[in-house]
């Protein structure tokens, strides 16, 4: 090996190294913490119930989405392994987390059905708290909708632990289902002034009990039309800035593309990012974390984050979230912004999700960050341990702890 090669060599070891080492925030999970039963998931079963996976089944294989629904949950995944994983050849983003997930338990697959491997998993007797070491979470962020009162009923219980599992507030049925929002927000809150204040207070209320880091939406470009022009929407973004809580949004999505697989139905909307950079001129002092859906908006997106302080990218969202898209837009983001973005959130679904969604991130940021230290040594710029540390210290956690003002 001569110099520059054992240089490069030693480059793409530190980089791994503190990949791995760092402890990682996660800005955004649909996770719950295990006191929370029915909404805690974690387990094959429930791996294998995800979405996504019900998404490809039902539209790779014979199975008809109404024979499906009649299952019962163990019978679907049993099915699900079956078609996608004995049947076929499992080289989706989706299918692969899974082979992750078993292949880090040290369980072997082959020729054994879902319930020899479930029962084998199940042995394991893990938890939410061996998930999070095995994949160097130190903590998530939930998805809380005040407007679900069973599952915002998480923040009557003081049995769980709230520094691992921090709150945010999801603010989606407030365009979807605004009556029944109303409804809630009078029944909760004690003197009802008119409806767009009442909203407000019972926000307030939701602040006051889950201490949330930031509040979400997911929208499509109509929907941008309202938080620019609604009076509500002007009053919710005022009351987030005197909070210092940043707004998520995650944009061009398109709710039941085909309504008849449920969750398993959305897709990708139209959106607008012109809309963007009028939110973040109009209001400059609150802060709006985004993501987005479609791939032709993800260079547009990148410059107006060149372009608006308030303005911080995180992530690669839902069908985003594929290898060969996460390396090309990470470089592009890279070479626009330096390493002032959140590159990744899970999405995790089920606790388990957590461990595939970050090693295989972690895998591409290896490859990509390494090319750019060994193109700045060979420009005769120092990449030292001390600048690896920092830099992977700051994309993995820093740069949103910063942007949400957590210590
Ligand atoms: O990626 C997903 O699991 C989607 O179903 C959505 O939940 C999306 O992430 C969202 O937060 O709306
Ligand atoms: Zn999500």
């Amino acid at each position: 090996m001569n110099n520059n090669n054992f240089k490069y060599q030693e480059i793409s070891n530190l980089t791994k190294k503190y990949i791995d080492k760092t402890e990682i925030f996660d800005m955004h999970t649909h996770l719950f913490p295990p006191e929370h039963k029915s909404f805690y998931l974690i387990g094959l079963k429930n791996v294998l119930n995800y979405h996504y996976l019900i998404a490809e089944l039902l539209t790779s294989t014979d199975v008809k989405v109404n024979e499906f629904n009649l299952l019962s949950e163990n019978e679907k995944a049993s099915l699900i392994w079956r078609e996608l994983f004995q049947k076929r050849t499992p080289v989706s983003e989706a299918c692969q987390g899974v082979l992750t997930i078993l292949k880090k338990f040290s369980i072997t697959i082959a020729n054994k059905d879902y319930y020899t491997i479930d029962k084998e998993l199940k042995d394991k007797r893990y938890t939410d708290q061996d998930i999070f070491i095995g994949s160097n979470v130190k903590s998530i962020v939930m998805t809380n909708n005040p407007f679900d009162k069973e599952e915002w009923s998480l923040f009557e219980k003081n049995n769980w632990d709230r520094n691992k599992y921090l709150s945010s507030l999801r603010l989606d049925n407030l365009f979807f289902d605004f009556e029944n929002s109303l409804k809630i927000a009078i029944e909760q809150t004690s003197n009802y002034e008119d409806e767009n204040n009442t909203i407000i207070n019972y926000l307030e209320n939701c602040y006051q009990k889950a201490n949330p880091v930031y509040a979400a939406v997911s929208l499509n470009g109509k929907d941008f039309d309202n938080l620019l022009n609604d009076d509500l929407w002007l009053k919710i973004l005022n009351w987030l800035e005197s909070k210092n809580l940043p707004l998520s949004l995650m944009l061009g999505v398109k709710r039941g593309v085909n309504k008849n697989f449920g969750l398993a139905g959305d897709g990708v909307g139209e959106i607008d990012l012109k809309d963007l950079s009028k939110l973040c001129n109009l209001y400059q002092e609150n802060k709006f974390l985004v993501t987005a859906l479609p791939l032709n908006c993800q260079y547009e997106l990148t410059v107006l984050a060149r372009k608006h302080p308030n303005l911080k990218i995180f992530g690669f969202w839902w069908f985003m979230n594929q290898p060969s898209i996460i390396e090309f837009i990470l470089k592009m983001r890279i070479d626009l912004l330096g390493l002032s973005f959140i590159p990744q959130h899970s999405d995790a679904r089920i606790t388990d999700q957590l461990i595939y969604k970050w090693s295989h991130f972690k895998e591409i940021l290896h490859k990509v960050l390494s090319d750019y230290y060994i193109k700045l040594s060979e420009k005769n710029f120092e990449v030292t341990e001390s600048l690896i540390k920092r830099d992977i210290s700051n994309l993995l956690k820093n740069n949103v702890k910063k942007f949400l003002s957590l210590k």
